[in-house]
């Protein structure tokens, strides 16, 4: 660290902002750039990010396992083609100590402002203990589903049982025997309505739009695939190029009509072949284009929604009672434990931050017409700061693991960039920005995710995409191959 002059005020070169896949692998790559004057800061006591928050029953990636790991740090012992959330927890600690992160990680550092000195081209980052940190500069690698979206249920505080989010789940909260209402049925919701089931008496799944699901092909690794991986390098790099080009597939639905066709016909295929009732099918085919929310991968979610002890509710939620959810058809469905499973606040990437840029512009004047940045990592009139998964920079079927490395490697590439031309600001130039943004939004807007007839998270409040990357994984990595300087005031 170059210096600690008074107080608790820290000169870092850089500093990271989360302990989650994007800024592990930001630490790493800096530390493979030769940098060691950089700080990470966490607001938990663990490093994980969504994989150490999200605990609930069933918690696994629908990305496969091949797919999700650094490409620089392969795991050849992944124990399913989709790994669950605690092999997933457990190979980003077993990285952050392979590669020597953990000193350069401050936990229990929660920021609560950045400010850009204008005079000395440092950001002034302070953390709710009231350190100040005074880095060159930051990158923002807080995720962009980290705060649980709780919604404004009539009655809520009526209802006398414990309720809970499926981020924050409650583990003290024994499930055996009781009546479990569930909300909600994204990637969440479906992934622990069978395990739950399993254990509860009975569940209700209050579902308020269906969800277009594709099989999940998921199975045990074999110990002998483990054996090839580890014994040949190569046989798992042909394994991970299958997996790439698989979430490379369904991208293109998202565009063609051709590829959406063929890929609802497996969905529906999926359904029939799962779901014999016709009244049950009906009630769970989406009424909207294929693609246009995220795309679940599932093999027990519908077979666990037929038990006689689970239950589909499709009637809108009207209010919580002290007994239970009525819902509009006045019926009351009693319930012991209520469990959120209803997503996460996604326009607050950044947006409610206290982020204060060049000559005192706010994010949020920034972003008064929707988040934009160029190439999802920097926003004119905020210097030195890199966000990694920053607007239209995810949401595709892409592993965000080949995305975040993207993203790492063109910042590391910036931050070169200074450093060679002696540049203590980089700023992207207004005009890039601005281009860069009409042409990704008349690409986004005649993307199923805006014509679908759907209203997902994707969407901001003005119908715009605000999440997606409008294309392949490939094409991404294209573009952010490595920084150009004509972008940039430098
Ligand atoms: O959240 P969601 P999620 N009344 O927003 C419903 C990632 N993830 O936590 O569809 C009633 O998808 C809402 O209904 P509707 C992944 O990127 C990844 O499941 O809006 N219902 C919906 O059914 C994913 O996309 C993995 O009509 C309400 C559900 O709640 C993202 O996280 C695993 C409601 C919310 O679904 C979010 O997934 C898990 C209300 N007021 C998650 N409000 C991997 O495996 C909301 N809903 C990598």
């Amino acid at each position: 660290m170059e210096s600690t002059d008074q107080v608790s005020t820290v000169h870092p070169n850089v500093l990271i902002v989360g302990t989650g896949l994007a800024g592990i692998g930001m630490a790493i790559k800096l530390l493979e750039a030769g940098e060691r004057n950089f700080v990470v800061l966490e607001k938990a006591d663990g490093v994980g990010g969504v994989w150490r928050d999200n605990t609930y029953p069933g918690c696994a990636c629908d990305i496969m396992s091949m797919m999700y790991s650094y490409s620089f740090a392969p795991n050849t012992g992944w124990s399913r083609m989709y790994a669950s959330q605690p092999e997933i927890l457990d190979y980003i600690r077993r990285v952050v100590k392979d590669y020597e992160v953990e000193p350069y990680i401050r936990f229990q550092s929660e920021v609560v402002s950045y400010e850009f000195d204008d005079a000395a081209d440092r950001w002034v980052v302070r953390t709710a203990d009231g350190d100040e940190y005074r880095p060159r500069a930051v990158v923002a690698a807080h995720g962009a589903l980290h705060k649980p979206h709780i919604p404004e249920f009539k009655g809520r505080e009526k209802f006398t049982g414990p309720v809970f989010h499926s981020a924050r789940w409650d583990h003290s909260v024994d499930l055996a025997g009781k009546r479990v209402a569930v909300i909600g049925t994204g990637a969440s919701g479906i992934q622990l309505v069978p395990h739950i089931a399993d254990t509860a008496a009975h569940v209700e799944v209050f579902q308020r739009s269906a969800h277009w699901v594709l099989p999940k092909m998921d199975r045990p690794v074999s110990g002998v695939e483990q054996r090839l991986f580890k014994a040949f390098p190569g046989v798992m790099k042909i394994y991970r190029s299958a997996a790439f080009w698989l979430h490379e597939a369904p991208v293109y639905g998202y565009f063609h009509p051709r590829w959406n066709f063929l890929l609802k016909a497996m969905a529906l295929h999926h359904l029939k072949k799962q779901v014999p009732d016709p009244e049950l099918r009906a009630k769970l085919t989406p009424d909207y284009t294929f693609g246009c929310k995220r795309i679940l991968f599932s093999g027990d979610f519908f077979p666990a929604l037929q038990r006689p002890d689970v239950d589909l509710v499709t009637e809108g939620i009207e209010e919580f009672t002290e007994a239970g959810i009525r819902t509009s058809d006045g019926v009351l469905h009693e319930a012991d434990v209520i469990v959120l499973g209803t997503g996460f606040a996604t326009d607050n990437r950044c947006a409610t931050e206290h982020i204060v840029g060049r000559d005192g512009l706010t994010i949020q004047e920034a972003w008064r017409d929707g988040m934009q940045a160029y190439l999802g990592m920097t926003v004119a009139g905020f210097p030195n700061f890199f966000m990694i998964m920053g607007p239209n920079s995810g949401g595709s079927a892409q592993s965000i693991l080949f995305l975040i490395e993207s993203q790492v490697r063109y910042i590391v590439g910036c931050l070169r960039m200074m450093n060679e031309r002696g540049s203590t600001r980089l700023e992207v130039h207004d005009e890039v920005q601005r281009t860069f943004n009409t042409w990704l939004h008349s690409k986004l807007d005649r993307s199923v995710w805006v014509t679908g007839g759907c209203h997902s998270w994707f969407l901001d409040h003005t119908g715009h995409n605000r999440q997606s990357w409008p294309g392949t994984g490939t094409n991404y990595w294209r573009a952010t191959r490595r920084p150009e300087p004509e972008a940039f005031h430098l």
